[in-house]
């Protein structure tokens, strides 16, 4: 049996190696591109693949994301139909995207970034300190990831809103759905954060429409993909002082050219997608549980649909 590894953008491929080699020492795992038979090669862990690829493996029966999103397989239009397609759902995954959107969300809320610019200027300069409790932060996206940011934000003190696709209910999260939830999510969300999956239906969801609906001086935070957000958008509502300031940690393309009025901007905070990291321990045992399934014909951990995009 052989297992196809593609682009292990966050963990170099030997370290994936290694893993596999430990725990499944009987099984083949080759790295694109150098897959010899491509007739052999019977399940593919990747990420962005190049498009036609998987449609040339004849044997293939499970198609496993390397990151908690999907978006990526869905760039080829021609990924095999009926095949299992999972993506990684692993509480150290959690941990960590949820540690970022805490540092970014605490970064807005306590303008760490008038404190950057004042001591560049040499300026002892404090900010006004609101409270926790004044200062009500909306996630679009209560999934996984949404839901664990939502409730930690919550325990913080910050009152937190909570926007998904169908109704949901979170202790201590008001909670939104649906297009017709999203204008009264909005005009209570003084820091939006975006953890939703890129879909056709989120494609540029953050537009200007979606700004004019916060309140003035509110600020975003994107963890979810860069085309989440209309980047032109963005920076108009920036200089116009209706948005405060966005932090990213997401971008299209990535990485984020040199040119981006984004780099340079007074008022965006930039981390190069380093919410969420995808660790090979937790993983490989995940991607193995999978292939075992699959092999014995049981439902798959995590599985993407196909039909909703994540
Ligand atoms: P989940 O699938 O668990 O959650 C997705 C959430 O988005 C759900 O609440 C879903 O609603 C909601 N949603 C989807 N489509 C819509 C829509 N059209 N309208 C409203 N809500 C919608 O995903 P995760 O939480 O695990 O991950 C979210 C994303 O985070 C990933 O897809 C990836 O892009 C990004 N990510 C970024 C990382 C980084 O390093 N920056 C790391 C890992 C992930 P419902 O609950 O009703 O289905
Ligand atoms: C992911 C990511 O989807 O790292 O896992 O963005």
């Amino acid at each position: 049996m052989a297992v196809m590894l593609l682009k292990p953008a966050k963990a170099a491929a030997d370290a994936w190696l290694a893993r596999f080699a430990d725990a499944a020492p009987d099984l083949e795992v080759r790295v694109w591109p150098e897959l010899g038979d491509e007739a052999e090669i019977d399940y593919a862990f990747i990420w962005d693949p190049p498009p036609g690829l998987l449609a040339k493996l004849p044997r293939l029966k499970g198609v496993f994301s390397l990151g908690a999103g999907a978006d990526h397989l869905f760039r080829d239009p021609d990924l095999p139909r009926g095949l299992p397609l999972t993506r990684v759902v692993d509480p150290s995954m959690t941990a960590r995207v949820t540690e970022h959107g805490l540092t970014l969300v605490l970064h807005l809320h306590r303008n760490m970034a008038a404190y950057g610019a004042a001591q560049r200027r040499g300026e002892w300069a404090p900010e006004p300190q609101p409270r926790a409790q004044d200062r009500p932060v909306g996630i679009l996206g209560l999934g996984v990831l949404g839901g664990d940011l939502a409730r930690r934000c919550a325990d913080l003190g910050f009152p937190v809103a909570g926007w998904s696709r169908t109704a949901k209910h979170l202790d201590g999260i008001d909670c939104f759905h649906g297009a017709e939830g999203l204008v009264p999510f909005l005009a209570r969300s003084q820091i939006l954060v975006c953890l939703l999956p890129l879909t056709p239906e989120t494609d540029r969801i953050m537009d200007a429409a979606l700004f004019a609906g916060l309140p003035k001086g509110a600020m975003v935070v994107n963890l979810g993909r860069g085309k989440h957000l209309a980047t032109e958008d963005l920076v108009a509502a920036l200089e116009s002082g209706h948005l405060a300031h966005a932090a990213l940690d997401v971008f299209e393309p990535e990485p984020l050219p040199a040119e981006s009025p984004l780099w340079a901007h007074p008022k965006v905070t930039i981390t190069p997608h380093v919410a969420g990291v995808t660790d090979p321990d937790a993983v490989v045992a995940q991607v193995l549980e999978n292939i075992r399934r699959i092999e014995a014909g049981e439902p798959v951990l995590h599985p993407v649909d196909r039909d909703l995009g994540y």
